[in-house]
């Protein structure tokens, strides 16, 4: 079975959980308290330098890190269901989608950016609340203004078909709602998230129902 280091609260191990499930991936998850500091561990540093989640174990103990690469290498290697469109155009749509969240705009309230602005630059509470929520509301403004009115978006954002895309929109989605910001005002995006939040798939990957999560209400 794989083993993933990941985090209840974390939206890159949310879209590989959401990944391994659509693909029928069996696996277990060591969950790495990121805020009580377990990723700067010397045993966690030594899986993954870095200091992130997730890292994911393969069975013959090889440890792929970065969400978006893992999201490949299943995709390589456990091909149905395709979470990426055949076509090359498709395919470089929905990889150019799933960068708007993963690549430019999560890196921006990860927890090394939130501390850094407290313990380094000194913002308050709310100063560091308006910024997380600023980089949320952008990274929804630009992806509805990417997918409203495109004839290539579908159900979910690219055609019918749940792909890497939805899994990074999904991921920055949960992450915006779980910090007050209001997805419903993106009309597009909103649909989608509906659409996905009717797969077993993904609801069961959802960062609320991970052990560690603070009790749903
Ligand atoms: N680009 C990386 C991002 C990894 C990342 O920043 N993970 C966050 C949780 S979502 C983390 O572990 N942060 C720890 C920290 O900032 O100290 C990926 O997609 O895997």
């Amino acid at each position: 079975m794989l083993k993933m280091y990941g985090f209840w609260r974390s939206a890159a191990a949310f879209r590989v959980r959401m990944a391994l499930n659509l693909k029928g991936i069996a696996f277990e998850e060591t969950m790495i308290d990121l805020d009580a500091g377990e990723q700067h561990a010397p045993d966690y540093i030594a899986i993954n330098p870095q200091a992130v989640v997730p890292s994911l174990f393969l069975e013959d103990g090889t440890c792929l890190t970065q969400s978006l690469s893992i999201l490949e290498y299943l995709e390589d290697t456990t091909s149905s269901p395709a979470l990426l469109p055949a076509d090359p155009l498709g395919r470089a749509r929905v990889r150019a989608l799933a960068l708007i969240w993963a690549a430019d705009h999560h890196p921006l309230i990860v927890p090394r950016i939130r501390s850094y602005l407290r313990d380094t630059l000194g913002a308050d509470d709310n100063t560091r609340s308006a910024w997380i929520k600023h980089w949320f509301s952008e990274g929804l403004r630009i992806g509805e203004a990417r997918l409203a009115g495109d004839p290539a978006t579908g159900t979910f954002c690219h055609g019918d078909q749940i792909s890497i895309a939805d899994l990074c929109l999904m991921s920055q989605a949960m992450g915006a709602k779980g910090f007050g910001v209001d997805v419903s005002v993106y009309p597009t995006i909103n649909g989608i998230v509906t659409n996905c939040m009717k797969l077993e798939a993904v609801t069961r990957a959802l960062p609320l129902k991970q052990p560690g999560a603070p009790a749903a209400h």
